[in-house]
């Protein structure tokens, strides 16, 4: 490799550490994505150790470097991508049979796999509106609601803490129908996802709203997942001193929460799903 081809790479490979970092690359599998096209660049266990240290919540970046690891080849990188796109295709399908015309879908954070579900729903002349949260600190909410409006998706944002509102008929608001909410991961108990998906799950369930876990499988894991605490200049910049602030960015929704996962194995109840994985 000649030096300037060296440099381009080890730019690019910073370039893409930092955006996962920063959170400017988020969502499962956008980060698996950008992960696995980091690590092709400079193949090895030191590209691996200082990937999967940049967000530690996320196995499915953990399951493909894995993979890529044991067999870093053309062939394997081509596998992943086509997984992600053949999950997501699929994914996209079931979704289609679950939503009803004039469904009020309520989801949180952003998620691929929920968007792009959403947007071909909407292509394939569902009439539906989204009703989103904010999602502080970080506000990728707002990255939800532009996307689906772009997509001429009507959807109403709400701040986190209105959203005993956005699930229940208050304030003026329809009832939700139903809740789709993407995962980090996917264990044997249950799911982690975006703070404030277990109080969602426990609104949704008090409202008998049904919850549906829209993810890849490649989310599974077996190992125990730490949940991520984040920097807390995210919360408050220069905070006054002495001021205890806590910044977690994940937390863990029970399996009795969750009516079903959607994944590329079709609708299915949780135990069924853990069947197939
Ligand atoms: C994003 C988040 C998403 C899941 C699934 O958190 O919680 O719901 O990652 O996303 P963050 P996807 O913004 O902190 O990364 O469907 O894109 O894999």
């Amino acid at each position: 490799m000649s030096i300037i081809n060296f440099l381009r790479k080890r730019r690019q490979f910073r370039r893409i550490c930092k955006d996962i970092k920063k959170v400017k690359i988020q969502g499962a599998r956008n980060i698996a994505r950008a992960a696995l096209h980091a690590y092709s660049l400079f193949p090895g266990k030191r590209a691996k150790r200082k990937l999967l240290s940049l967000r530690p919540t996320e196995p499915m970046m953990e399951n493909i470097l894995e993979l890529i690891s044991k067999n870093p080849d053309k062939k394997t990188y081509n596998y992943i991508l086509t997984h992600f796109k053949d999950a997501q295709d699929k994914i996209n399908k079931n979704i289609l049979k679950l939503i009803k015309n004039n469904d009020v879908i309520f989801t949180h954070c952003h998620s691929t796999n929920v968007i792009n579900a959403l947007i071909y729903a909407k292509k394939h002349s569902k009439k539906f509106e989204v009703y989103n949260t904010e999602t502080r600190p970080l506000f990728q909410g707002r990255i939800t609601a532009k996307e689906l409006k772009k997509a001429g998706i009507k959807v109403t944002m709400f701040i986190d803490s209105a959203l005993g509102i956005a699930l229940g008929k208050k304030q003026g608001t329809k009832r939700a129908d139903k809740v789709f909410l993407g995962a980090d991961a996917i264990t044997k108990k249950g799911i982690i996802n975006k703070i404030g998906s277990e109080v969602i799950a426990q609104i949704a369930k008090n409202e008998k709203i049904p919850v549906y876990i829209i993810a890849d499988s490649w989310k599974f894991t077996n190992s125990n997942v730490p949940l991520e605490q984040r920097d807390l200049n995210e919360v408050w910049d220069r905070a006054p001193k002495h001021i205890k602030i806590k910044n977690p960015a994940f937390e863990f929704v029970q399996k009795k929460y969750i009516k079903a996962v959607v994944s590329e194995y079709g609708i299915l109840s949780y135990d069924k799903f853990l069947g197939k994985v």
